[in-house]
């Protein structure tokens, strides 16, 4: 018997590993077709990984507020007055079980003293240092909206910088992501972003027109430098702006589109970075495409072993990955991994025994009467539509907020669709 509080991750993984050894003896599409879906999935989950970003923008822009306001939490300090990142180094910021490194560099532009000079000299040297330690998914370059026609040519010297050590140290160019901060702070000053249903219309359309030019205006300085433009994937302008008190409760939150934020970070990010994101972040966007993508994921491989050979279909038994499908959502949704919890929530949606027995009971019977191929592919899609509402309803449960009631009432919905159940009394 398993342990019930294993890591149905692992169980998944060792699912996975007796799938792959069947594939050989599946017929070649279908084969390299499940095969495909096998490295998503193992990718996305169990070779999860935090991702890595790189920030670049001079002291002040906002970059360690970009950090906290992803996480929605302190986990970056502040510099207020003065600048409190030091020599740039990667960090590791966590919330809740999920990561990211970040590499947040500062003193990129050159000073304007002698002094400054030398402290630039020498955080340039350290920040490469830093730069061939590890490959970054992402650089993400932060620029307040009321200095991007100022003086950002230096700042975009260093992120050249920071490119030409990339290529040099790991013959990488990862993509370009431009955030301008502080757009809270443009005019008309007042009227609040964040809030925007309660303002005048005619007063936010200005606003979001001045964002707009914002936006545009670090866009086309990005783009005038081919070897930016050729990486550079978004801009988007944000408000970072959050405050806490000294006990650590949130004074203030003005964040304004750092949502969408995560979610250009997400579709940027190798699948390895994703999960990790989506935790961190909990940024409900991110988490319902992860699931989707998930959830899409499985169903094939279900659709895949119920459309093999009987015998597959009992060694790899469809509730083992529905389990791991289950897990890999709620832990995306911020909850612990174990699998009594996912257990506990297929049996409440009364999909305990569900699909794999159906789909058995299903095999076992329509043989009896349909041509083999009718009858594989009527499990095939017993399957399928089975675990598709499996990953809606955990979707809806586990990321949406939904009670386990209309969680049942989603998976029931989406498999209304389902062929006749086998148990089915009329003849
Ligand atoms: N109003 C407003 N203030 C911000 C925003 N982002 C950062 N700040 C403030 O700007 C100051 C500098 O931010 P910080 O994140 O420390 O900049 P860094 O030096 O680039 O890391 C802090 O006082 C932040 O609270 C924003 O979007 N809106
Ligand atoms: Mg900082």
């Amino acid at each position: 018997m398993p342990d019930p509080n294993d890591n149905p991750l692992q169980t998944m993984a060792r699912a996975f590993a007796r799938l792959e050894q069947l594939l050989d003896k599946l017929p070649l599409d279908v084969g390299s077709d499940l095969r495909a879906r096998l490295v998503l999935l193992r990718t996305l989950m169990l070779e999860k990984r935090p991702p890595a970003l790189v920030l670049v923008g001079r002291r002040g822009a906002g970059k360690s507020s970009v950090v906290n306001a992803l996480f929605g939490a302190k986990v970056a300090e502040l510099g207020h007055v003065t600048a409190q990142t030091g020599r740039g180094r990667w960090f590791e910021y966590e919330r809740d079980g999920g990561r990211m490194a970040v590499l947040d560099t500062r003193g990129l532009q050159e000073g304007s003293t002698p002094a400054e000079e030398v402290d630039a000299k020498s955080a340039i040297e350290s920040l490469a240092a830093q730069l061939r330690l590890r490959a970054p998914d992402l650089v993400v370059f932060v620029a307040k909206a009321s200095e991007v026609d100022a003086a950002t040519d230096g700042d975009l010297d260093g992120l050249e910088r920071v490119y030409d050590e990339l290529r040099r140290a790991h013959r990488v160019e990862p993509p370009l992501l431009a955030v301008v901060t502080h757009c809270d702070l443009l005019e008309p000053k007042a009227v609040r972003l964040h809030e925007a249903s309660g303002e005048p219309p005619d007063d936010v359309a200005e606003k979001l027109a001045h964002v707009e030019a914002a936006e545009h205006a670090l866009a086309s300085k990005i783009d005038a430098r081919a070897s930016l433009q050729a990486r550079h994937v978004a801009t988007l302008g944000v408000s970072s702006y959050m405050s806490w008190r000294a006990d650590g409760k949130v004074r203030a939150d003005d964040r304004w589109r750092v949502q969408d934020l995560a979610v250009a970070l997400f579709r940027h990010l190798p699948d390895a970075g994703r999960a990790e994101l989506a935790r961190a972040t909990q940024a409900r966007q991110v988490q319902d495409e992860l699931a989707t993508t998930l959830t899409k994921a499985t169903a094939a491989v279900c659709a895949g072993v119920a459309a093999a050979p009987i015998p597959v279909a009992d060694i790899i038994p469809l509730t083992l990955l529905q389990t791991g499908l289950v897990a890999s959502i709620a832990w995306i949704g911020g909850r612990s991994l174990d699998r009594r919890g996912s257990t506990e929530f297929l049996a409440g949606l009364g999909a305990n025994v569900g699909v794999a027995f159906v789909l058995r009971h299903a095999v076992r019977s329509l043989l009896k009467i349909m041509a083999p191929g009718g009858g594989t592919v009527l499990s095939a899609a017993i399957a399928f539509s089975g675990t598709m509402a499996v990953g809606a309803a955990a979707r809806g449960y586990f990321v949406d907020g939904l009670s386990l009631r209309d969680a049942r009432k989603i998976f029931r919905r989406e498999k209304r669709d389902d062929p006749t159940p086998p148990d089915d009394p009329t003849p």
